[in-house]
């Protein structure tokens, strides 16, 4: 499609002050080199006021991995959009496999958050994505455009627009088997053509990344492709080195 590239990281529960600082400031090195791609980086809540203090005002955003369904209230442990506001937060990654599994988030609950962040002006990255049992079955279309289809339904095909989904077959989530560009294209021309069927406007402007073992190596196939508007990466974005080569695989 017609976007520049975009690197979104996930420390998931990784990190501390020191080792945040190196590795940002790494990152944002590496970087100079490379004006072509987008980078966002999601961090554990108690670091989002770090990165906020050491990435304003450079072209690194800095994201969640959740937020709460609800605006205020009786809801111990959770954190609101406004609450990460607060932080300078532009984007908030929704429904990753990690927490629907862990903690039984539904497709309902997921939807709702995914309309949370919009309401506030907050980028959901929505992830979607099949077990390898479902695969095997040869139903990941049918599961990932139900994720899809929840959204539809309850607010119709315009919430996407402007907002981004990641592709993330379960099977390739920490396990070093990433998804092959051929699958991961398919799947990304059903996701585009589900929501231009619903909404051809917003479809236009959804940005459709690929999550799942994304390394230095698989990073030149996936990015190369015009159906994947960047990636979604976990492990190599807790190293500088590799972090800096999936970017620099990006046309
Ligand atoms: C998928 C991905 C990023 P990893 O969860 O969200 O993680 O690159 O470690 O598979």
């Amino acid at each position: 499609s017609a976007f520049r590239k975009l690197v979104v990281a996930n420390w998931k529960m990784h990190g501390s002050l020191a080792f945040n600082q190196a590795l940002v400031e790494g990152y944002l090195q590496g970087l100079q080199a490379l004006p072509q791609t987008d980078v966002v980086v999601c961090v554990p809540y108690p670091y989002l006021a770090q990165m906020q203090s050491l990435l304003s005002g450079s072209r690194v955003a800095w994201g969640a991995q959740n937020l709460a369904k609800y605006e205020q209230g009786a809801y111990t442990g959770e954190v609101s959009a406004d609450m990460l506001r607060d932080f300078g937060v532009q984007y908030v990654i929704i429904g990753h496999s990690e927490r629907s599994t862990a903690y039984c988030e539904s497709d309902e609950n997921i939807a709702e958050k995914f309309m949370m962040a919009k309401r506030h002006g907050l980028t959901p990255i929505l992830c979607v994505g099949e077990t390898l049992l479902e695969r095997e079955a040869g139903v990941m279309e049918r599961v990932v455009g139900k994720q899809l289809e929840t959204i539809i339904r309850l607010f119709g095909g315009g919430a996407f627009t402007e907002a981004i989904i990641s592709y993330e077959p379960i099977w390739a989530i920490g396990t070093g088997l990433a998804a092959t560009a051929e699958q991961a294209v398919s799947m990304h021309q059903f996701i585009r053509d589900t929501v231009a069927s619903a909404d051809q406007a917003a479809a236009a402007t959804l940005k459709i990344l690929y999550g799942g073992s994304v390394n230095p190596q698989n990073a030149v196939q996936l990015l190369n492709q015009k159906e994947i508007d960047g990636a979604l990466v976990g492990r190599c974005s807790l190293d500088v080195e590799q972090f800096i080569k999936i970017c620099q695989a990006s046309p």
